[in-house]
């Protein structure tokens, strides 16, 4: 395997830098305290392919692959978690499931405008009672004549309100069974769906994340994705792949917090010299640089099976899990490194730090990726 950055991934590497520090360094820390979702961002990515990093040009796409996927998610991420998670969530769940899923009338339909990020996609299958436990959603879609009628709310889902279009996966037969749910394409604006409450929360607070609701809400029959009952296989396939997403949003945010800390390392003094000069510290930095490098090396692995058409279900838990636990620990000891000034809203660290922890639950908890890969490991 070649370890060396290619020619499109260093092209998009410096693209995005540029874009980053231009369009969203500036910005960060305001859209973080608002809430702000600044959906004008969204569509300037969208304008440099970013939207549709892996969907092929003839859908309108980039036609990238998962290397090239990676870079742009953690060059994001480097600067705002934030964004990093819109971009990974809209790329890798609402577009990734129409293409890998979708009938070909659905993707001409539908893919040119996510690419384009003429429209904004979410993705549907968490919901309050059952995070960890997909299979056992309570949202229903019951076949009336022509159309599927569905009933229920999703919790947690990233773009639920400024949303133009989502993938939600729906209870079409028994509950429990593994054949037993749908993928479904809601368009917003479908009378009977509607967005809920808008989570305030801790970290990644620019990226939406809001409830859906639908209550009789009418899809056309041709609205199915696939065949009926194969929901939950679908999403299982999706997450796969989008635990390289998050594995690539943790990879970022810990890099970011790692330059950030070996930058003010630097220049900080303390007894006469640069805290760097101190063991305790340049150790610190010795052990972050180590982990990012097993991160990396572990997506990368990830990325070549996704583009080999393999099966990744272990290899991007495995790359997941150990991302974005290093991401928690690497924002942490920036933190540590900044001392009191990494606890103030001044430098990057604290969002850093308050961003990392959702690469730990989101798209499956550490817990979760453990029983995936033990489950593989042991099958
Ligand atoms: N790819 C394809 N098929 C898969 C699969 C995968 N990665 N994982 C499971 N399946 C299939 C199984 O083969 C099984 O099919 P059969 O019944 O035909 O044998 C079916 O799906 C049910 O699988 P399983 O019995 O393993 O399902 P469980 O209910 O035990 O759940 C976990 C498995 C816990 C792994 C799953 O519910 C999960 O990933 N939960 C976390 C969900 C999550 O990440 N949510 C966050 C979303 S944030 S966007």
């Amino acid at each position: 395997m070649n370890f060396e950055l290619n020619d499109n991934q260093k092209m998009i590497a410096q693209m995005v830098r540029d874009f980053a520090e231009k369009e969203i360094r500036p910005h960060f820390m305001e859209w973080d305290e608002t809430q702000e979702f600044p959906v004008h961002v969204f569509k300037k990515l969208g304008e440099l392919g970013l939207m549709g990093v892996f969907i092929p040009e003839e859908y309108g796409g980039s036609g990238f692959g998962y290397f090239e996927y990676i870079t742009v998610v953690s060059e994001i991420a480097k600067v705002c978690g934030s964004i990093g998670l819109s971009v990974a969530a809209h790329n890798s769940l609402c577009t990734g499931h129409i293409y890998y899923h979708g009938s070909e009338e659905q993707k001409k339909k539908y893919l040119p405008k996510l690419a384009s990020a003429e429209w904004i996609g979410a993705w549907g299958l968490t919901e309050t009672g059952t995070g960890s436990d997909a299979g056992g959603m309570n949202t229903t879609a019951v076949l009336d004549g022509d159309h599927w009628v569905l009933n229920g709310s999703k919790n947690f889902i990233t773009h639920g309100k400024s949303g133009d279009v989502a993938v939600v996966i729906a209870r079409t037969g028994e509950k429990g069974a593994s054949n037993g749910t749908s993928a479904f394409i809601v368009e917003k604006g479908t009378p009977g769906f509607s967005a809920g409450k808008k989570e305030n929360k801790m970290g990644m607070r620019a990226s939406e994340t809001c409830e859906l609701i639908f209550n009789d809400c009418r899809l056309p029959k041709e609205n199915l994705i696939g065949i009926q009952g194969e929901g939950f296989k679908q999403a299982m396939q999706i997450l796969d792949g989008g635990r390289i997403s998050i594995g690539a949003l943790s990879l970022g945010i810990a890099k970011g917090a790692y330059e950030a800390a070996v930058k003010y390392s630097k220049e900080r003094e303390q007894f006469g010299q640069p805290i760097s000069k101190f063991q305790a510290i340049a150790f610190k930095l010795a052990d972050m640089a180590t982990e990012i490098e097993a991160s990396e090396l572990l997506l990368y692995q990830a990325a070549f099976l996704k583009n080999n058409k393999k099966n990744l279900t272990k290899e991007s838990a495995i790359a997941k899990y150990y991302a974005s636990e290093v991401a928690c620990r690497t924002a942490n000891e920036a933190v540590q490194i900044f001392g009191g000034y990494g606890y103030t809203k001044d430098f990057p660290v604290e969002k850093f730090y308050r961003d990392a922890k959702l690469c730990t639950i989101g798209e499956g908890t550490s817990e979760i990726q453990k029983l995936v890969i033990s489950r593989e490991i042991l099958k």
